[in-house]
């Protein structure tokens, strides 16, 4: 078979090898490298990976070949967890988050999530496409070449529709891969406030089979947390969603405990993410039911909150994937990069555990493991060139951008760290 082309000495190639399900306990920390190594790539996947020169393909004259340097290779980040399509900003909130009002306080007085609601409402789709494409870049500079994205900042059909439109639109022109979730159970409008129940009934009967018809989302997720939506209401509207094919996640025990990991288990989630304060328990109904721990460490750094405890998780063959919850209000940054660091200081995660949770686990958790998550033959040729020594400097010195190159689908999307894709 001739090959398109071959990125050679690598000076590390990580490859986060898929064990045929996601990674738990002492497997968290285990990362196959290959030094000095090769990648060949043909119709932008990954046909044979090895060390030196060695190639068992064939190369000729047609073959490009691309001298990675030394520099240290890993899969593209995968970002699962975004709130990537929204209208405004809330800066507007930082102060008064500063002087300690709580996050679900701020959505109670009508700002937070209801304050990005108005501003979606009154962006148009460009602007919102727009400005999601600017945050698209900025993942992708920073090594992220997949990620999903939630609606949620619609709470009516036409603006959950219009941000789901965006949000598919732009997973097809820009080079990042994008998984959609209605996150249609975000918040409760005002005029509900008191009685939840029309507005779940519009959210299940309507808006849900609408978004499922025109193939706008695979996953459906509910913010599950004391003053929004309760466990009860949780799980009707993801019983339902299941029942109309969705796959499912939740945002779980963020704030207080409710039972959220529990639930979960109890429904066979994909993920359940947050869990800052979920039980012992919960986790291990988690563990027993292969539900994937998505840890959001930016948005505890951002609240000042406490770290999930990821080591107890870890401790209970509970699978862990980290990713940002890019979001204005809880975690307004796209560097996912960071949010790995958090994972080592905040999380005590190791490096390895780190690397593991943003690429193979993280593909499992929005189902596209058997095309990203790892460096292996038959995979999406979709990686990056660290400019660093070892995966340990990665994650110890913070706060920069250490992506050199990114390759999505086998094509040079990012050099020197800017995007150099043909502008869409
Ligand atoms: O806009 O505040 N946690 N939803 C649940 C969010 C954060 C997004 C937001
Ligand atoms: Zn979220």
């Amino acid at each position: 078979m001739r090959v398109d082309m071959v990125i050679k000495n690598i000076g590390s190639l990580v490859t986060c090898k898929d064990l045929g399900r996601p990674k738990v306990g002492k497997e968290m920390n285990e990362l196959e490298i290959i030094e000095d190594a090769y990648i060949a790539i043909k119709d932008g996947e990954i046909i044979e990976i090895g060390k030196n020169d060695d190639y068992k393909l064939i190369i000729n004259s047609y073959t490009k070949i691309e001298d990675a340097k030394g520099l240290l290779a890993t899969p593209g980040l995968i970002d699962s967890h975004t709130h990537l399509v929204h209208g405004g900003s809330r800066e507007n909130e930082f102060s008064k988050k500063l002087s300690g009002v709580p996050y679900i306080e701020i959505l109670n007085q009508g700002g937070g999530i209801l304050s990005t609601v108005n501003s979606t409402k009154e962006s148009s789709e460009e602007k919102l496409y727009d400005k999601a494409k600017k945050s698209l870049d900025r993942m992708l500079e920073f090594g992220v070449t997949t990620a999903e994205a939630k609606s949620g900042y619609g709470l009516e059909l036409e603006t959950e529709l219009k941000q789901l439109k965006v949000a598919n639109k732009l997973g097809k022109d820009h080079p990042v891969d994008l998984v959609h979730t209605f996150l249609g159970a975000h918040a409760i409008p005002m005029e509900y406030k008191e009685n939840h129940q029309p507005f779940i009934d519009i959210i299940v009967d309507e808006m849900m089979p609408k978004v499922k018809n025109l193939g706008l989302a695979e996953f459906c997720d509910v913010f599950c947390e004391d003053g929004v939506f309760s466990i009860e209401e949780t799980e009707y509207i993801l019983s339902k969603a299941k029942e109309m094919g969705y796959k499912l996640k939740i945002h779980a025990d963020e704030i207080v405990s409710l039972g959220g990991a529990e639930l979960a288990g109890k429904l066979q989630c994909i993920s359940a993410d947050h869990l800052m304060a979920a039980s012992k328990d919960g986790l291990k109904i988690m563990a027993q039911n292969n539900v994937i721990a998505n840890i959001l460490p930016g948005t505890s750094f951002n609240l000042n909150k406490a770290y999930a405890d990821a080591r107890g998780m870890i401790d209970l063959n509970v699978a862990v994937s980290l990713s940002s919850d890019y979001n204005p209000g809880s975690c307004p940054s796209e560097n996912l990069q960071f949010v790995m660091q958090l994972g080592c200081l905040g999380l005590k995660m190791t490096p390895n555990e780190v690397l593991n949770a943003v690429t193979i686990n993280a593909a499992y958790c929005i189902d596209r493991e058997k095309s990203v998550g790892s460096i292996e033959v038959g995979k999406k040729a979709d990686f990056v060139l660290f400019d660093v020594p070892n995966v340990e400097y990665l994650m110890y010195h913070f706060g920069i951008n250490h992506v050199h190159k990114v390759y999505k689908d086998g094509v040079l999307v990012v050099d020197n760290k800017r995007v150099i894709y043909n502008n869409i």
